[in-house]
Formats: C-alpha cells, sequence, structure tokens
C-alpha cells in the first residue's frame, strides 16, 4: 500500500513482500540507486558551475581531474552497486562490455544483473535542462555463483524484475516499478530523503501531447509521417500539442503526468532507430505498461522483442494506450 508523505526507505521495507522472490536482495539493490541518484544528483546540480570550478578535462584545486558527468554517474552507479557486492554484473550504455562482479572472496551468489544509462540525455547539461538515469534489473539465467555470461543480460524486456529511472528535474525523482505498479518519490534536497509523492501513476487513456524531434520529418517512415498529420489535422480532439525536451526521461515523465506519446522512428540516418532496447526502451516499457500505457517499435510489442546484441537500437513508440496504438495502426497501413 502507498501512503503519501512515506519516505523511499519506508516503502521499500514495506513493500518487499510484495515481490516475489524476496529475499531483501532486491530491496537493497534499490536502495543502492537511490544513494547513487543522490551522489549523481549533486554533481548535475553544480553543472552550471562548471565555467568557474573548471571544465571536464581540467584539474580542480584538490588536484583531481574534472570529469564529464557522464563519465561521473557512470563510475558513481558502478562503484555504488560494485562495492556493496549487491548484484553479478552490470551492463552500462557507456561500457562497451558488460563487467562481472567476482566479489571479494571470488564468491559472487548474487541473483540480479543491472543495465544502466547512467546519464541519459546528456547534450542536455550544458543548456541547463533536466537529464535522467535510467535501470532495468533482471534475475540471472545462469547458475548462482558463477561468473555471469552475456545470456544474463541479453533476456527479453518481459523478464524485467524492475526498472525505473532518476529525473533530474526542477526536483529531482526516481519512479520505479517491481511490477506492482508505478511510484514516484521526490528528493527533498535540504535533508537528502525521497518522499513518496506520485503514487500509483498511471499514463491516462488517451492524450493530447506528441514528442518528435520533426526536424528529421523527412527520413521518417510513411506510417510516423502520416501519424504526425493526424496529430496535427483540425478535427475532434485535434490539434494536439507538440512537446520535445530531447531528454527521454523527461519526455516519458510528462507524457506519462500529462497524456501523450514518445516517438524515435527508425530515420534514413538511423536505421535501427537510436535508443537503445536494453538501457532505454525496455526500462521504459515496463514503466509504461506498469502504468496502463503501451511500448511498440510500431509493430511488435517491445517487451517481447529478444536482444542479440548488448548495444541494440530499436524504434520506440511509447505512451498512452489509445495513442500508441493509433501511431501502430498508420505503421500497419502505410
Ligand atoms: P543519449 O543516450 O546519447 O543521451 O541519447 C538518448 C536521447 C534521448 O534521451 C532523447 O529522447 C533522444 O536521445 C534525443 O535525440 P535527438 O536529439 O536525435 O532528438
Ligand atoms: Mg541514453
Amino acid at each position: 500500500m502507498a501512503k503519501q508523505n512515506q519516505t523511499l526507505g519506508e516503502f521499500i521495507i514495506e513493500n518487499q513482500g510484495e515481490f516475489k522472490y524476496s529475499s531483501g536482495e532486491l530491496s537493497r539493490l534499490i536502495n543502492s540507486i537511490r544513494l547513487a541518484a543522490k551522489v549523481v544528483n549533486h554533481e548535475v546540480n553544480k553543472a552550471g558551475l562548471v565555467d568557474i570550478l573548471g571544465a571536464a578535462g581540467d584539474t580542480n584545486i584538490q588536484g583531481e581531474d574534472q570529469q564529464k558527468l557522464d563519465v561521473y554517474a557512470n563510475e558513481a552507479f558502478i562503484k555504488t552497486l560494485t562495492n556493496r557486492e549487491i548484484v553479478c554484473g552490470i551492463a552500462s550504455e557507456e561500457e562497451d562490455d558488460f563487467i562481472t562482479i567476482q566479489g571479494r572472496n571470488k564468491k559472487n551468489d548474487n541473483k540480479y544483473v543491472v543495465l544502466i544509462d547512467p546519464l541519459d540525455g546528456s547534450s542536455n547539461i550544458d543548456v541547463n535542462v533536466s537529464v535522467g538515469t535510467i535501470f532495468s534489473v533482471y534475475r540471472r539465467v545462469t547458475p548462482e555463483g558463477t561468473p555471469v555470461t552475456l545470456e544474463d543480460f541479453l533476456q527479453p524486456g518481459n523478464r524485467q524484475v524492475a526498472a525505473g529511472y532518476i529525473v533530474y528535474g526542477t526536483s529531482t525523482m526516481i519512479v520505479y516499478t517491481t511490477g506492482h505498479g508505478v511510484n514516484g518519490f521526490t528528493l527533498n534536497p535540504a535533508i537528502g530523503t525521497y518522499y513518496l509523492s506520485h503514487p500509483n501513476m498511471t499514463f491516462p487513456e488517451n492524450g493530447s501531447i506528441y514528442s518528435v524531434n520533426e526536424g528529421n520529418y523527412v527520413h521518417f517512415p510513411q506510417g510516423i509521417k502520416n501519424y504526425i498529420k493526424y496529430c496535427q489535422k483540425e478535427e475532434e480532439d485535434r490539434p494536439y500539442t507538440s512537446r520535445y525536451i530531447g531528454s527521454l526521461v523527461s519526455d516519458f515523465h510528462r507524457n506519462m503526468i500529462k497524456g501523450g506519446i514518445y516517438i524515435y522512428p527508425n530515420t534514413s540516418k538511423n536505421p535501427e532507430g537510436k535508443l537503445r532496447l536494453l538501457y532505454e526502451c525496455n526500462p521504459m516499457a515496463f514503466l509504461a505498461e506498469q502504468a496502463n500505457g503501451k511500448a511498440s517499435d510500431g509493430f511488435t510489442r517491445i517487451l517481447d522483442i529478444q536482444p542479440k546484441e548488448l548495444h541494440q537500437r530499436v524504434p520506440f513508440i511509447c505512451g498512452s494506450k489509445r495513442m500508441v496504438e493509433k501511431a501502430e495502426e498508420f505503421m500497419r497501413d502505410a
């Protein structure tokens, strides 16, 4: 049961039993992500001071090398999860290959692997626009106690046991699911505590916002071009409003609250699409479905796609159910 004013820590403990393999391991994992998110949040908030404190590549006053924020976020999440020996493997959008965590005694019985996009939308940092972190958790398929293999990471999204995002926006929020709906927690920066602010989040069944980089219009598939024309047509409850931040987490977050659709199709420049199936689309698709929304590549449910490689890309249509269904209809008919 989600209670208003509950802290994230209290919520995790109280809802631990809802999780089917409840050994406390997943709760500890979410706790670690919460901690790393605070560290990254602190750094993201200082990004505007970079000209004063020194740019990436410089050495700061303590003699430490300044890092780019996406590199910093990557290291913060990997270090937090590795030091606590909570997972047996991590794959990150920032790393070519997955990381095996063997543990201090070369014995790691943990059951979970985490896939993470440590700082999504990082081109927005320099201009003070929201960025996010996206994470996805699976139970490993190979035997516990052995080093993880690629197979543990290449699981279809419908096998996720948890997924979520952190949005570093006007407020910092963690929004996540363990397969029992979606809940959102807002950070009170004064005391460093997340409070349940958005219990049981759901996408409105229909919406009036479409989010797509229309500058790429000429390169879109015909079905998407037709759907965009439909969104713009003066008819019934249309034209819809166009809103595109260029930061998936923020665009998704707004659309979930207000009702809308996010589209990143395949283009002639990116024939497979731009977004990554494992680090971006699967976790967002799991959240969308848990929030009564829908996610598709135009034809197939995102969560049913069998991944073939770690950094695989996929076209992504996600949001309010009726809007995604309409876009799929245009894809089919094109
Ligand atoms: P990134 O992982 O390099 O940050 O790219 C992902 C981002 C998404 O957050 C965003 O929706 C999209 O790329 C924006 O791409 P574009 O600038 O092509 O519209
Ligand atoms: Mg990304």
